[in-house]
């Protein structure tokens, strides 16, 4: 029965997606009638006044982007390397792609969240998750640099992650794909309550960031999907939806769609938080990598960490409970009061608000509705606070404009739809272009969201853009919300797949960007701080060349010496001290990438030179009028040669 209603949804959804595509422009009277063009552009020389991250999805990175122009400004590296930058091909930057399954150089990453005080995004810094190699990292939003990456051990498929709480106590990661723990060789069919799904819990230090992994919550095997943070009221809980409470392990598409509810994982983490402060919780073996870029050094290292701290649910009562949530819901949303819980039932039209009063009232009159491997479920009627009946199908996520609405994506009907919190009646829908996932607000992931504008970001392209072949990047579509009806401002196009995205204020970041490395600050232990300590040292069949770079040349430029089978490594130091003037290095035949090296930074290149000749480099960032003119040679000797080490210093 239930496996003949799945099929029907679907089936409809494609119909009305159909219909969708036929009529694709109704509804948008056309921008230059509506003063959708005045309201996107930016004009020459003025600046955005939002910033928008976009997560990169298999890009593995984050794209920025300004709103409302919807232009990109740049691509940060995080999970995949870049040879953009150089970044996961310099030396400086390998050890942040380390994992205890040795150098991973690419991620997917769905869900970036901006970290936040009091409930209010502050700009420190940007989360985001690795969902295929469990992976969270930290960067910073002042260099716009990967800082941080840690591995997450007894997990595989980081879904749930990375959403922070509101003092940015805690970054979360929640295991999509529960596994072994520990890992071992067993039967899968013998998944059915054997398998565990881990709910990490990994703080970060208020001073600089650093993550601490504190303890990981080992739940029932099911599919733990998305989270998010309690906020105001609920602040100290974490909300996590699930699917595949079945335990189903093959045909998921049909075997993890028959119960009619799954659950709402409530997760009182301050009570966690405390029973392991006292000592609570298990200590497991574990092999896990934890990798941290020191801005003084500009390098970063990779530690392998060897415990984590598990914690048994049933051994902590009363801070676990499920709520049963309708049709395998995906998004898990908490408005900005921290009152309502949203569960956005994807194979269904309508959608499930949970109260958290009254969730703490069951609790309190201990109401409920049996249990599953000993954690209390929740009497569905006693939680819920009202039903969305959205008209819509395959709702996937909400988020808010802080002034008492909501906006749910339907995928499968590829559309908006603002609805009222409270009365749940809906105030207004906008189709997408086509099939939307997530939606992002400025700040809708928080206490205060800055309800202006909603990024709506889809997964099919098709006839958006001019065709570049088989594959469309991806399309966000920008809206104004600031009315009673929203209305479509434009498209743009984004990198790889955006899943999440996150959004702030211009005036919260802007500012404060950093604009250069200070030389008299640079700690690297292979900087070259002034020209005349420009040197090339050997020690075996090691080459170390110290080399310094200023508009517009290298120095050393000219190196003998080098012979086959040597390791070269150049040191480059840009010696520049003004905004946005980078220097390149590349060299023939190198097997890495080339460098951009930022004013007053050192970066590292490995060069195993093959052949015997005279081999040029160059600086690949136009720097300067005469940037063609920013040049050298190394010389590479037979490995028998005793060529003695010389360099030129350019006088
Ligand atoms: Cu819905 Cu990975 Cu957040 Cu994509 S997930 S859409
Ligand atoms: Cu330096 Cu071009």
């Amino acid at each position: 029965m239930k496996k003949v209603n799945y099929v029907a949804v679907i089936l409809m959804g494609f119909a009305m997606f159909l219909t969708g595509c036929n009529n694709k422009d109704s509804g948008t009277s056309g921008a230059l009638s509506s003063g959708a063009a005045e309201k996107v552009y930016v004009a020459p020389g003025e600046q955005d006044e939002f910033y928008a991250f976009l997560s990169g999805g298999y890009s593995g990175n984050i794209t920025v982007y300004g709103l409302p122009s919807g232009r990109m400004f740049k691509e940060i590296p995080v999970f995949s390397q870049f040879p953009t930058s150089g970044y996961g091909y310099s030396e400086e930057t390998k050890p942040m792609l380390n994992t205890s399954f040795g150098f991973i150089p690419w991620d997917d990453a769905h869900h970036p969240d901006i970290s936040q005080t009091n409930g209010e995004l502050d700009g420190r810094w940007i989360f985001i998750n690795g969902n295929n190699t469990p992976r969270i990292a930290r960067i910073s939003l002042t260099t716009f640099e990967t800082e941080e990456i840690m591995e997450v051990p007894n997990s595989a498929g980081n879904h749930s992650s990375s959403f922070i709480t509101e003092n940015t106590e805690y970054v979360v990661a929640g295991t999509r794909f529960s596994v072994p723990v520990p890992q071992r060789d067993m039967p899968i069919n013998e998944y059915k309550g054997n398998f565990k799904g881990a709910l990490s819990f990994i703080s970060v230090a208020p001073e600089n960031g650093r993550l601490n992994m504190e303890f990981q919550i080992l739940m029932p095997g099911f599919d733990y999907d998305l989270s998010h943070p309690g906020r105001g009221k609920s602040h100290g809980w974490f909300f996590f939806t699930t699917y595949n409470t079945e335990e189903a392990n093959s045909l998921l598409e049909v075997n993890a769609s028959q119960n009619d509810k799954d659950f709402i994982a409530a997760i009182n983490w301050k009570k966690i938080e405390e029973y392991v402060k006292n000592g609570g919780g298990t200590k497991m073996a574990a092999n896990y990598a934890h990798n941290v870029y020191d801005e003084e050094t500009h390098t970063g290292t990779s530690t392998m960490l060897k415990e984590v701290l598990t914690v048994n649910p049933t051994d902590v009562p009363g801070a676990i409970f499920f709520l049963p949530t309708p049709k395998s819901p995906h998004g898990c949303d908490v408005d900005p009061t921290g009152q309502y819980i949203i569960g956005n039932g994807k194979l269904s039209a309508d959608l499930t608000v949970h109260s958290f009063d009254k969730m703490i009232a069951a609790i309190e009159g201990e109401k409920f509705d049996g249990e599953a491997y000993g954690i209390p479920i929740l009497k569905f009627e006693d939680v819920l606070a009202g039903t969305v009946k959205s008209g819509g199908l395959g709702p996937l996520h909400t988020e808010f404009d802080g002034q008492g609405n909501a906006y749910t994506t339907f995928f499968i009907s590829s559309e908006v739809v603002k609805w009222k919190l409270g009365t749940w009646e809906v105030i207004d829908r906008k189709p997408t272009f086509y099939s939307v996932g997530h939606l992002m607000i400025p700040g809708g992931n928080s206490r205060k969201p800055f309800g202006k504008y909603v990024v709506a970001m889809n997964k099919i392209t098709k006839d958006r853009y001019l065709p570049t072949g088989p594959e469309m990047e991806h399309s966000a579509q920008l809206y104004d919300i600031s009315g009673e009806k929203m209305e479509l401002l434009s498209d743009f196009p984004t990198h790889g797949e955006p899943h999440y995205a996150a959004g702030c204020p211009a005036e919260l970041l802007a500012p404060k960007s950093q604009k250069i490395y200070r030389l008299d600050e640079n700690k690297h232990p292979y900087a070259t701080l002034t020209p005349d300590k420009a040197r090339v040292e050997r020690d075996g069949n090691e080459v170390h060349i110290y080399m310094s770079t200023i508009r517009s040349h290298f120095t050393p430029d000219n190196i003998e010496g080098v012979k086959v089978g040597d390791k070269v490594y150049f040191h480059i130091t840009n010696h520049e001290q003004d905004f946005d003037v980078p220097h390149g290095f590349s060299i023939i035949g190198q097997n890495t990438s080339e460098l951009l090296v930022m004013p007053g930074q050192t970066k590292t290149s490995v060069w195993e030179p093959k052949k015997v000749g005279v081999w040029p480099f160059y600086c690949t960032d136009f720097c300067s009028a005469l940037h063609q003119e920013m040049q050298g040679y190394v010389r590479v000797s037979p490995a028998s040669s005793n060529i003695e080490l010389s360099w030129s210093l350019g006088d």
